[in-house]
């Protein structure tokens, strides 16, 4: 039986101050050895040999996660990069998201988040109104932890995503955390595309719409990617915000529903 007593467990990998690899996990303390030496696994075959791996462990004491059912998942069918991303703004201007924050959360993600002009292990946090960026550390960003699948959450959604087509980890991940953020307190919804130039895909996240999942958000070869949390002015206290998505632990232990939108200009009809 396994025991009550659980663990975050974070991995972040960089290779010349870059970086390359990041993952969370929440488990028992009687599976610590694998999933540590799984997620090193994971970091040393980047292709890419990093410098420096951290795996950071911290006893969850008796706090119980926060469970949540995961986001619907949306699979939006755009030809190409300039629908994909007319369709992700249409999606966010509909949630509340001024032009002006989108235009910017966009430039910033296509030209490299940090002031130094690369990505960041966290997200951008834009208020959705104006644009401003309001994370403290712009080379840092914020990053979401302390999330994870359950193990029955995790067969379920890896069943339907594999149903619909969608095999690899990253998605199984990003929807994960995209759970957790879209909880957040002044939250309105995020933006991401990968960073990784072989992977083009994106989302639009968010309570009221779900997962929205486009198979191109940037042209591949492009290494420029990352996240975009817009938060609501009007509500949004950045200490209750990072209290939340640093410390509150979340399990996500049911799978949304996942359907397929062929046509995009059926998305709002
Ligand atoms: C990342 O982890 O690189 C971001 C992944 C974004 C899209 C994930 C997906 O839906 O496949």
């Amino acid at each position: 039986m396994p025991s009550k007593h659980l663990y975050s467990i974070r991995m972040r990998a960089s290779a010349r101050e870059r970086h390359i690899s990041g993952a969370e996990r929440i488990i028992p303390e009687e599976r610590i050895d694998a999933t540590v030496s799984g997620l090193i696994t994971r970091a040393l075959s980047k292709g890419c040999a990093p410098d420096t791996i951290v795996v950071t462990l911290d006893s969850l004491k008796d706090v119980a996660p926060i469970q949540h059912r995961a986001l619907d998942v949306v699979m939006l069918s755009v030809p190409d990069v300039r629908s994909g991303r007319e369709m992700a703004s249409r999606i966010l201007q509909s949630l509340g998201v001024s032009d002006m924050a989108i235009e910017l959360a966009m430039t910033h993600l296509d030209r490299g988040v940090s002031p130094s002009g690369n990505n960041m292990r966290g997200a951008m946090v834009l208020d959705a109104s104006t644009g401003d960026r309001l994370e403290q550390d712009r080379e840092r960003g914020v990053r979401a932890s302390r999330f994870d699948w359950s193990d029955d959450g995790e067969k379920e959604i890896t069943r339907l995503l594999t149903d619909a087509g969608l095999t690899h980890f990253r998605t199984r991940e990003a929807l994960a955390l995209a759970t957790k953020v879209a909880h957040a307190p002044g939250m309105v919804a995020e933006l991401c595309w990968s960073d990784d130039p072989d992977y083009t895909a994106g989302y639009v996240a968010s309570l009221a719409m779900g997962y929205v999942r486009f198979p191109v958000l940037k042209h591949r070869g492009n290494g420029k990617g990352g996240r975009a949390f817009f938060v609501d002015p009007d509500v949004f206290e950045m200490e209750a915000f990072l209290t939340y998505l640093q410390t509150r632990p979340v399990l996500i232990t049911e799978a949304g529903q996942c359907r397929q939108v062929l046509d995009p200009k059926k998305f709002f009809t």
